[in-house]
């Protein structure tokens, strides 16, 4: 697993009540948690539909793990099941969370479209990731050392930013 740790997107801080309308306060991390997939899952098949539900299972365990310490810390944490963009310990909003997006913006990684998804790039891995995404309340640096007690040290992305860059690949996109 890589692991990513930023400050909220314009995108999110502007779409915190659609996203997760229960929520008292403003989100103040966003965590990218990137799957190596044993193989390609642009083609929709029995072996991608298993990894892809291996994956979900092996993110929503890290994941819930990560919340509930950042919730027992007292700020609002969720894990968005990446089935559905919805959040997964909280009442799901008006708008679900687009995994590629997020990572499009936060790490500036290219897409592609295949059958009319948007499917991530990874620049090693190519199109055989699986993307999730955690939000939090907590400063990326509590979520970092949350994260990093339940995970580890292994698979931090030298490339994270407390604030976004913007991509050499996407001028247009506003994240
Ligand atoms: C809905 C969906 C589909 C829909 C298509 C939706 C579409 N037009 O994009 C369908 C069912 C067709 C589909 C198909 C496929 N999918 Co699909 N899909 C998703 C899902 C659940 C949501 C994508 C989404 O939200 N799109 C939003 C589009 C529809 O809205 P939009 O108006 O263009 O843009 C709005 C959003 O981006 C929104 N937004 C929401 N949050 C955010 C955040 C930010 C920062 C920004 C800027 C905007 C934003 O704002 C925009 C304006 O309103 C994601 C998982 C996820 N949670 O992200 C998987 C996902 C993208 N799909 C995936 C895959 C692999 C596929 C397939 C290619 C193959 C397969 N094995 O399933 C197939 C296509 C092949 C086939 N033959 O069917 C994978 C991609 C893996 C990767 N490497 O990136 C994902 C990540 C699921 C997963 N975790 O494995 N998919």
């Amino acid at each position: 697993m890589q692991y990513s740790c930023h400050l909220p997107t314009p995108f999110i801080a502007r779409h915190r009540p659609q996203l997760v309308p229960d929520w008292s306060c403003e989100v103040g991390a966003v965590l990218i948690v990137l799957q190596r997939s044993p193989c390609d899952l642009a083609p929709r098949s029995p072996l991608t539909e298993r990894q892809k539900y291996l994956l979900r299972e092996a993110f929503m365990q890290t994941g819930l793990a990560i919340a509930t310490q950042l919730r027992q810390l007292n700020y609002c944490a969720d894990p968005f099941d990446p089935k559905t963009g919805q959040p997964l310990l909280s009442q799901p909003g008006s708008l679900w969370l687009d995994d590629v997006a997020v990572i499009r913006a936060c790490l500036g990684y290219p897409t592609a479209d295949r059958d009319g998804c948007s499917i991530l790039l990874h620049p090693d891995w190519g199109s055989a990731v699986y993307p999730a995404v955690l939000l939090s309340s907590a400063p990326p640096e509590q979520v970092r050392e949350v994260a990093r007690s339940v995970t580890g040290d292994g698979g931090w992305l030298a490339s994270e930013s407390w604030c976004r860059k913007r991509s050499a690949y996407h001028h247009s996109f506003s994240g």
